[in-house]
């Protein structure tokens, strides 16, 4: 027995508090006010006493809903964003957005409840039984188990720091169901819990470190920056605009990096990405890593094997060399990084050759020049162009706005069609390519931002997550989700290759209306078969406020197996005869 329960015992009566209010009290300590979680034993009662102490507690209808929404929360913020689950399948349901928070460097903490240690340890059949902090461990950051009410603040402080110190994280914070009832001398819980100084301490550059990659840079006559969602977690805005600005240097974006400048900006070689990924000499990655979504930078769309150089700006170490030699790393945080990089420029830095911008120019009015009649074509049934054409449109109107997106080729042509004009606007399926983020993303960025949130959906990825439409109505959240709906993964048109009754693999109910959907719940529903009533349809639901889902009639046939990453398929000869 500890010292503090033997008060309690000898000292009655006298203020008393427990593990469910010292967890809450521990979080509000560190202004985390809001959890996206599902309740259940052994924490219904937690949830019921943190919003009766003030706090957001948004219940979702699955936990990786929940848990994508806290994923994406601490992305936005820069504080982990809280999933609060049940023991064994709450906890697993959790898992995997714990995972994919871990992998896009977003920092997020699981809290879930769990069994009996005793009986876990002993095997010996506890209500949902698992032994849940062996199973986080290698899927995320750090995980910590919490047993006695005094180690709350410990534990809910080491949780906040390995969630955003460093290259942040997802933590698992493993809180079993008897700490929640353990009581202990208010005076003496309240002393223990911890106030986290500077949760993300800033890392700054090694000088010489800045000076080679300033030096590199300078020899470069065909240099490119490439910005990750690395660089626009950092909410460093300013200084990052003001280092491509001022160096003169064409960018490229990465997908949810897409608005940290305007995707309109000068500089933006978005629609010239395959020419600068094959010609440039040096290319600097600022919180982009270098992985499959860069062709691990190498191969074709690099060009010529050796012709580059590369500069990696990023705060984990051992990110350095990972798929290519760097020959300058940057190690450090990307604010620091960047404002000693503008520092070290000096007064006359002088900017890349006119045929290198020009080269880039011609290629990008080429291109879009390509794409405008694409985007105005008035067919029936739409496809992917003449759909986003039209909500391309809603969205440069509204910048602040948010931008959800997921599917196959509903992601992709959104991402290279629809443009960006402010950081962090645009939410996705990230580094993993997950189906299933999308209404968990879109509840969070609402809650989070208040902003109006538009989520346009592959009618398959919109069907990982459809259920929480419910949720934003029970919360009257201002989302309008429009379902591409093609009838299909990738294209509706398959046939089953055994000619039996089933339908193949990739193919749904033809003629399926989601905007029922909503409309059981409260919402708006809308069915819009013309870029016309799309646009009409959006554009009420981004003026109201009101949940409301587009169901958008696409062409069954418009859409590639996988959308662009077709060439990601095995090929098997057997299977090709
Ligand atoms: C969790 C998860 N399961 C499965 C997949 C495989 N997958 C990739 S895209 C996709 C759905 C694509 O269809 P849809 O969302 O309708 O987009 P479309 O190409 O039809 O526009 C699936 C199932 C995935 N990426 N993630
Ligand atoms: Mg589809």
């Amino acid at each position: 027995m500890n010292e503090q329960s033997k008060t309690v015992e000898t000292d009655a009566p006298q203020m008393l508090t427990d593990g469910f209010h010292l967890v809450i009290d521990a979080l509000k300590l560190n202004d985390i006010n809001t959890i996206y979680g599902v309740p259940g034993i052994p924490i219904t009662d937690f949830g019921r006493i943190a919003q009766a102490e003030g706090m957001r507690v948004i219940s979702f209808r699955h936990e990786q809903n929940a848990g994508n929404a806290a994923a994406i929360a601490g992305y936005l913020t820069k504080k982990p964003g809280i999933c609060l689950t049940v023991s064994a399948p709450g906890f697993l349901n959790g898992l995997t957005a714990l995972a994919h928070a871990t992998t896009n460097c977003w920092p997020m903490i699981l809290i879930s409840g769990s069994s009996e240690r005793e009986v876990v340890d002993l095997q010996q059949g506890d209500y949902e039984e698992m032994d849940q902090l062996a199973i986080a461990k290698p899927l995320c950051k750090a995980a910590y188990r919490v047993l006695h009410a005094k180690d709350i603040g410990v534990g809910v402080a080491r949780a906040i720091r390995a969630a955003v110190s460093g290259r942040p994280g997802g933590v698992y914070l493993d809180l079993p169901a008897k700490l929640f009832a353990q009581v202990m001398d208010a005076e003496a819980g309240s002393n223990s819990l911890i106030k986290v100084i500077d949760p993300a301490p800033r890392q700054l550059p090694a000088p010489d470190a800045v000076s080679r990659a300033l030096d590199l840079l300078k020899s470069a006559r065909r240099p490119l920056i490439i910005l990750g969602k690395g660089a626009a977690y950092a909410q460093a805005d300013d200084d990052i605009r003001a280092f491509v600005e001022k160096s003169g240097i064409p960018y490229l974006p990465m997908s949810m990096a897409k608005g940290l400048l305007p995707d309109d900006h000068p500089l933006s070689a978005g629609a010239a990405r395959s020419l600068v990924l094959k010609q440039a000499d040096v290319v600097m990655m600022i919180g982009a890593r270098i992985n499959w979504l860069l062709s691990h930078g190498k191969g074709k769309s690099w060009g010529e094997p050796g012709s580059k150089q590369f500069i990696h700006i990023d705060i984990e170490p051992k990110e350095m060399d990972s798929n290519v030699q760097i020959a300058a790393p940057v190690v450090g945080d990307i604010g620091s990084c960047v404002a000693a990089l503008l520092d070290g420029m000096g007064g006359n830095w002088a900017t890349p050759t006119d045929e290198w911008i020009e080269a880039i120019n011609e290629r990008k009015a080429t291109n879009l020049a390509k794409m405008a009649p694409k985007l105005m074509n008035n067919a029936i049934p739409m496809d992917y162009h003449s759909a986003l054409g039209a909500l391309r449109t809603i969205i440069k109107e509204r910048p602040d706005a948010i931008l959800v997106n997921e599917g196959a080729n509903t992601l992709d042509f959104a991402r290279s069609i629809i443009d960006m004009y402010k950081p962090r606007k645009r939410l996705d399926v990230g580094t993993w390519g997950v189906m299933g983020i999308g209404m968990g993303t879109a509840i969070a960025a609402a809650i989070e931002t208040g902003h109006p949130v538009l989520a346009i959906e592959g009618d398959s990825a919109f069907g990982f997550s459809g259920m929480e439409v419910e949720t934003i109505c029970r919360y009257n959240l201002p989302v309008c989700v429009v379902v591409f709906n093609n009838s299909g993964i990738y294209r509706g048109t398959d046939i089953n290759p055994s000619g039996g009754s089933d339908v193949a693999t990739t193919v749904f109910v033809k003629g399926a209306r989601y905007d029922k959907m909503m409309e059981a719940f409260g919402g708006v529903g809308v069915n819009a078969t013309t870029p016309d009533e799309l646009s009409r349809a959006v554009n009420e639901a981004m003026d109201s406020g009101r949940p409301t889902l587009v169901n958008a009639v696409i062409d069954e046939q418009a859409g590639t197996e996988s959308g662009r990453i077709g060439n990601l398929n095995p090929q098997s000869v057997v299977s090709k005869k």
